[in-house]
């Protein structure tokens, strides 16, 4: 059955794969499941035809068949349950992959969205030279108790899993800030990440989108 997931026409970050629709990519990619896309404009996320896939007008929605999804975690978690690869056969060490794929979405991704919020879209606001460090500050306790869960393994609970993707997608949005590199575990489990080649995959094809060029180098 064909899989067709949304994704920006053109994304503001112009293909650096930050848009959530390269986690679902990556998904897809990591299972060997092909997939197609369709690209909206802001304009169309918001009308009736894509608010029927997505209530609140978001991209990435994920289709196929009569089923219809939004959300990526439950759309990586769908994509993880049906095709092997992402997901351990071991019941114990599935919940614990997919508690994981939780603590990325619940506890380390909203410090990160306020941070990257605050940033691109309150810059100009008279109080946030005062707020952005104490964002700064949260993003880093987590970090750190991350880190030092982490320790110097090469994935959060033995082999890779979808426990991983959601949080190396998930850190990605921090590159650019130098906060990563604070942590050198972290930034190292960042790199390893991107160095799949499911994810180098991934991050071409919506560049390819964004920019009408695959990656050089
Ligand atoms: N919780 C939802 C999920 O995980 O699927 C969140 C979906 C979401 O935030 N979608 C964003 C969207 O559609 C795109 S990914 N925004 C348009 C709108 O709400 O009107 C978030 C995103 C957008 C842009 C960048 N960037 O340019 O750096 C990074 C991340």
């Amino acid at each position: 059955m064909t899989i067709t997931i949304t994704a920006f026409e053109r994304s503001p970050d112009g293909g650096k794969g930050l848009a959530r629709d390269t986690r679902v990519r990556w998904a897809l990619e990591e299972v060997g499941q092909p997939y197609e896309v369709r690209l909206v404009s802001f304009r169309a996320m918001k009308e009736p035809a894509h608010r029927a896939l997505h209530p609140f007008g978001q991209i990435p929605t994920y289709e196929e068949g009569d089923l219809a999804l939004f959300e990526t975690g439950a759309i990586v978690f769908h994509v993880a349950e049906r095709h092997a690869g992402l997901l351990p056969d071991d019941a114990n060490a599935r919940a614990r992959a997919i508690t994981w794929m939780f603590a990325a979405l619940n506890t380390v991704e909203p410090p990160i969205l306020e941070f990257a919020t605050a940033k691109l879209l309150e810059g100009d606001k008279t109080w946030s030279e005062e707020r952005l460090p104490l964002l700064v500050d949260r993003v880093r306790d987590r970090l750190s108790q991350l880190s030092a869960r982490f320790s110097d393994a090469d994935w959060l609970d033995g082999k890779f899993s979808a426990g991983d993707l959601m949080m190396v997608s998930v850190l990605l949005r921090l590159k650019l800030s130098g906060i990563l590199n604070e942590f050198p575990n972290l930034a190292a489990y960042v790199a390893r990440g991107e160095a799949r080649p499911a994810y180098k995959r991934a991050f071409a094809a919506q560049l390819t989108v964004n920019t009408g060029k695959p990656p050089t180098g």
